[in-house]
């Protein structure tokens, strides 16, 4: 079991202490618990010990743990016996030290933790399962794609539909719906639609400006499949574009060709940056490359690794990037094109695939 392995790598991690704690409040602890765990709930808290591994969780959740998490020893989370109940299992494992993750943790629980419990220390593990998460297995590789695959083909549906006269939110919302209804749970975060001058901003949401004859248009988008996500942008030209922005389509194409013909597992995220930013500074619009080139993706829409000059470390085989140079220029618009990839020993595969120019 996929569980197993995932609980056995974060004990190896966790060596030092004797159990391994994540909290989730609201969500705030996924998607580290259902990585551990296989829970999907917004309320729980999980302890991993060197034996039996716990899970707190609310009546809300009693039914769907035992569903999901088969390997979980249930305790019935109340809000007034949590810490006498957490105490009974760290004295009967002989547990003296307690790991968590200070990213992930919230100040309070760890306050909470301390003033309650004081017979058991708190050691602090930055990024421990974030890091183990890097690398993908088969089943993970397998979900990502097909999360990848339902933002595709949606787009591919949306095509015929992307013309002048349309506002760009009724293009991110007809977008959004066919993702769903091609099997996706949700929607990986707010989509970008960017037409015209709007496309110069990176992150810009859809408004209810109609898209024009001789526009370019930017969508951004992503959906959750069973846990995974997927991030796709796909820049389009409505029309006869002028010269100018066909100059900067073909820059950020020619920088994202050359991204993807460099990443393999052992280059360095730094390293992928550098080529795409080169090609995009050689043609004089380094200035308008605002971001960095890519991220990892996941059970979160960014994580770990990123590429960018920051990060020097080889990037992993089996993991999963996005390279997505762009330019984007106030008053005149923006491109930006993002595809998904898996790395590998000698290159990658590319799960977003062909690019779309009209
Ligand atoms: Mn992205």
């Amino acid at each position: 079991m996929a569980y197993n392995s995932r609980i056995e790598k974060i004990r190896k991690e966790a060596n030092d202490a004797s159990a391994f704690l994540v909290f989730n409040h609201e969500h705030s602890g996924q998607p580290a618990t259902r990585y551990l765990s296989g829970f999907s709930g917004s309320e729980s808290v999980l302890v991993i010990t060197g034996g039996e591994n716990f899970i707190f969780t609310d009546g809300r959740y009693f039914s769907q743990t035992k569903e999901e998490c088969p390997d979980f020893t249930l305790v019935p989370l109340g809000k007034s016996t949590f810490f006498e109940d957490l105490n009974k299992i760290f004295e009967k494992f002989g547990i003296g030290k307690a790991a968590v993750d200070p990213l992930r943790t919230d100040y309070a629980s760890v306050s909470k933790f301390k003033e309650k419990i004081k017979d058991v220390s708190v050691m602090s593990l930055e990024n421990v399962l974030q890091k183990i998460r890097m690398v993908k297995d088969e089943n993970e590789l397998k979900l990502i794609e097909k999360s990848v695959s339902i933002a595709t083909s949606s787009f591919e549906e949306l095509l015929p539909h992307i013309k002048e006269g349309v506002m760009e939110k009724e293009l991110a919302r007809k977008l959004e719906f066919l993702m769903i209804e091609n099997g996706a749970k949700k929607i990986a975060f707010d989509t970008t639609v960017a037409s015209g001058e709007n496309g110069a901003k990176p992150h810009a949401r859809a408004s209810d400006k109609k898209i024009k004859k001789g526009e370019l248009v930017t969508f951004d988008f992503g959906c959750f499949y069973r846990g995974y996500a997927s991030d796709v942008t796909r820049t389009v030209a409505i029309g006869e574009i002028p010269s100018k922005l066909s100059e900067i389509y073909e820059t950020v194409k020619m920088s994202q060709e050359a991204g993807l013909k460099a990443a393999k597992a052992g280059i360095s995220g730094a390293e992928i940056d550098k080529i795409c930013r080169d090609c995009i500074s050689e043609k004089g619009y380094g200035d308008y490359f605002l971001h960095g080139t890519g991220h990892g993706l996941g059970m979160e829409v960014h994580e770990l690794p990123y590429v960018s000059a920051a990060n020097k470390e080889p990037l992993p085989e089996n993991s999963v990037i996005t390279i997505e140079p762009g330019i984007y220029i106030e008053g005149i618009g923006g491109v930006r094109i993002e595809d998904t990839i898996v790395l590998k020993k000698d290159g990658n595969a590319n799960l977003s695939g062909k690019l779309f120019k009209r």
